[in-house]
């Protein structure tokens, strides 16, 4: 397993197009497992191959504080989403040290495949359910702080561009 770089944003490769995956072979449980250790150490709780500059429909996930829950999202499609909204709030690990609230719906319903290609369809809510909508929103070249107002946005690119400058 390796640890991957993780595209920071405004890197204009995040706002590209993820395809579809056509087929499950040893090349995307490689990249599964690749992306799996990349989040562990991160660490973090959700990547989406977009951040790991493989544009393909890739999601990892793990909410588990004990970290033995990864979940694999496969081609991801949303069949429903709640009216009702809930604000949650975020980070991503493309933009690092920022938190802001995002308005999404509450609860929705995804199909997708599994690592081993199984159609699975779950109806989520919760952290679990803002989780998904993040990760598919990079799949579709979306960051979250796109969903903030341009004040917020300014402020966090100044911020970014500051803490790069700084040696670690
Ligand atoms: C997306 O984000 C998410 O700024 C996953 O310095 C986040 O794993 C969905 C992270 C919140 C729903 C709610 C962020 C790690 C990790 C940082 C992450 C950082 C270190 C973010
Ligand atoms: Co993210």
């Amino acid at each position: 397993m390796t640890v991957l770089d993780i595209l920071q944003y405004p890197d204009p490769r995040l706002f590209q197009i993820a395809k579809p995956v056509s087929q499950i072979d040893d090349r995307i449980r490689q990249l599964i497992s690749d992306m799996a250790e990349t989040m562990y150490g991160a660490p973090g709780i959700g990547l989406a191959a977009t951040q790991v500059n493989v544009h393909e429909q890739v999601i990892v996930m793990d909410l588990l504080e004990t970290r033995n829950a990864l979940r694999v999202f496969i081609n991801p499609e949303l069949v429903w989403c709640s009216d009702k909204q809930k604000i949650y709030e975020e980070g991503c690990l493309s933009v690092p040290g920022i938190y802001e609230e995002v308005e999404r719906s509450d609860r929705v319903r995804v199909r997708a495949l599994n690592e081993k290609g199984e159609r699975f369809e779950i109806e989520v809510d919760g952290l679990l359910s803002v989780c998904i909508q993040h990760e598919m929103d990079h799949l579709n070249g979306r960051v979250f702080v796109e969903y903030l107002s341009l004040l917020k946005r300014n402020r966090i690119n100044k911020k970014l561009k500051k803490f790069r400058r700084m040696p670690h």
